[in-house]
């Protein structure tokens, strides 16, 4: 039983084995040439780019052609020149495409031509010092075969297919008519249509078979934005930045996370910056990325980590704005942004978030004034340990600050007055940590859950025990509020409980792995942050624990007429808020029927 149940185990690492590494050979293989273009959840188009070669020549380079390119000639026809001895080809397969002249250097950029027709994919391009050729790149093609360089139908007949797959409209920009070498030796020739939709931002120029009318590749002229990141769903520091790609969503953020061309931690949900708002960090190199590494074993303060640490929570407050945006907290549901795009609500209250600020230690805050007025985070260094560690590098933390803002907001229409009362303002806490929870989850197995345990240096985090579905290790129940003053500590009570309604909501539907950004699934995890939403826009003005649960049992019945409601019951009731608790008196009970 055992030696066949190891060979079978064997067995199956080994086909996993060669299949991951098949998979890696053939991804990065054609990292250089391809890009699979996701233009929508149906359609994507790999876009393919013959291989380039690259010369350089350090001083310039020393021979006939080049002594022939020194000849008193316009950088055109030298370069030609050039790039047809260079390549051994036609001249007639060569077209001047652009160049022009900074000091003592020249560059000239060229393309692969057919029947007098240019290559959209095969190019070269040359570069001169003191008349000398330094460098040379060259994508040229040797094609197996080339379409007809006469069209058989119309670029005006294949643009509404193009408006449609690429969910966007033709900008009247003239069509062209070009060649596009393609992965297997063929060339293509292509009618290359514009198509922008401006609402979210995209903007591509489509490559259509002039022959077949088939997409054959796209390019996309919106930059991708890079951020390195400590991920969303990671909860210390030590599992790692990554470098992401565009995690913007772009419902939420229809312009991106920056301004319109925009190059700092400066956009229209959030600033993120050191003493003053123009304190940002500027994208390391163009096109809207920002590559710092934050290092553990340097202080905070150093140049290189204040960046990390404000290119991290300009992207935490971000996403938590783009993920709660899908749930609910909108331009018109009082949510901060600058500009609201006309969705109502009132604009110009983007967050701003000051990184490292120096006005307190081993903490962070969020003011929340009414709509139409910046929220206002400050986080702080955290003294426990040597080097000082940073709130902003402590994703659960940030995650806890913007939830003030949504739960402040929610609550009460916007006004940012209706959670003061002492329970209310604890379930605020409560809230905060249970949506940093929310957003640090991997996958649907329930387990207990701390915060804080990065800066703190200590596996228990902040709070007195960790949120659990064991009694044992979380005691806390209703009757706790009792006696407590201090509003993180009612929290706790009020976290836990949530904590005991996810747990029920993911054992009883499943767990999504997209819920952030698709709000439309079954799943429990879904289940839970719309009932978290809905039941913030319901409950009154400084809410109690039984009327925020009142309210989530009666959300329940608007979105899922009611499907959870005893499901929901006995997640409160477990912990001392059934039917009939007040003042701070345990039930257990749930409605009868449940
Ligand atoms: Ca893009
Ligand atoms: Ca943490
Ligand atoms: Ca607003
Ligand atoms: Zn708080």
């Amino acid at each position: 039983m055992i030696s066949k149940k190891l060979l079978s185990s064997v067995l199956l690492a080994v086909a996993y084995a060669s299949l991951t590494s098949a998979f890696t050979n053939t991804e990065g293989s054609t990292h250089a040439t391809h890009r699979t273009r996701h233009i929508s959840r149906e359609f994507k188009v790999e876009a393919y780019h013959p291989a380039s070669t690259f010369e350089t020549f350090e001083h310039g380079l020393d021979s006939d052609i080049v002594l022939d390119s020194r000849a008193p000639r316009n950088l055109n026809a030298t370069a030609l020149a050039f790039v047809q001895s260079r390549l051994g080809v036609d001249i007639n397969s060569i077209a001047y495409r652009s160049g022009h002249t900074d000091g003592n250097q020249k560059f000239a950029y060229v393309r692969q031509s057919h029947n007098g027709i240019p290559f959209v994919n095969a190019v070269a391009n040359v570069a001169w010092k003191d008349d000398k050729v330094v460098s040379f790149g060259s994508s040229f093609v040797k094609p197996k075969r080339v379409a007809s360089s006469k069209p058989t139908i119309s670029a005006k007949s294949v643009i509404a297919k193009a408006e449609a797959m690429f969910k966007g409209t033709y900008n009247n920009f003239p069509t062209g008519l070009e060649y596009l070498a393609r992965e297997d030796g063929s060339v293509a020739l292509v009618h290359t249509i514009q198509i922008q939709n401006e609402e979210v931002n995209s903007w591509y120029e489509v490559y259509v078979d002039a022959h077949s009318g088939e997409i054959v590749s796209v390019t996309d002229f919106v930059a991708e934005a890079t951020y390195k990141v400590l991920p969303i769903t990671k909860r210390t520091l030590p599992e790692g930045l990554e470098t992401l790609v565009n995690p913007q969503d772009v419902l939420a953020s229809p312009s991106g996370w920056h301004l319109s061309g925009g190059t700092t931690t400066t956009g229209n949900n959030v600033v993120s910056y050191k003493s003053s708002t123009t304190g940002t960090t500027s994208q390391s190199s163009a096109g809207q990325i920002f590559d710092y590494t934050y290092s553990a074993a340097s202080a905070p303060a150093t140049t290189e980590n204040l960046n990390a640490a404000r290119v991290n929570a300009f992207y935490v407050i971000n996403t938590v704005h783009d993920f709660a945006y899908r749930y609910g907290f909108t331009e018109s549901a009082f949510n901060f942004q600058n500009d609201n795009f006309g969705k109502g609500g009132n604009g110009n209250d983007a967050v701003k978030i000051s990184v490292q600020d120096s006005g307190g230690t081993n903490n962070a805050n969020f003011a929340t004034p009414a709509d139409g007025q910046a929220g206002q985070c400050r986080m702080y260094i955290w003294t426990y340990t040597t080097p000082n560690r940073d709130g902003s590098l402590e994703n659960d933390i940030i995650v806890h600050e913007m939830t003030h803002g949504i739960t402040n907001r929610m609550t009460g229409g916007g006004t940012g007055r209706c959670l003061q009362t002492t329970e209310a303002g604890g379930m605020g806490e409560g809230w905060s940590d249970a949506l940093a929870e929310w957003t640090e989850q991997k996958s649907g197995t329930i387990t207990d859950y701390v915060l804080g345990d990065y800066v703190t240096n200590n596996a228990k985090g902040i709070r007195t025990n960790p949120y659990s579905t064991s009694a044992t290790t979380n005691p806390l129940r209703y009757s706790s509020v009792k006696t407590l003053t201090e509003v993180h500590r009612i929290g706790e009570v009020w976290a836990n409980m949530l904590h005991n309604v996810y747990a029920a909501l993911v054992g009883a539907h499943g767990w999504s792995a997209t819920a952030r950004t698709n709000p439309d699934g079954t799943e429990g995890n879904i289940v839970y942050l719309h009932l978290f939403l809905d039941a913030l826009r319901l409950q009154p003005c400084n809410p109690t624990m039984v009327s925020a649960r009142d309210a989530w049992i009666q959300a329940d019945t608007n979105r899922y007429n009611g499907a959870n409601k005893c499901l929901l019951w006995k997640a409160f009731a477990s912990r001392g808020l059934g039917v009939g608790a007040a003042s701070y008196v345990d039930s257990s009970a749930v409605p009868s029927g449940c």
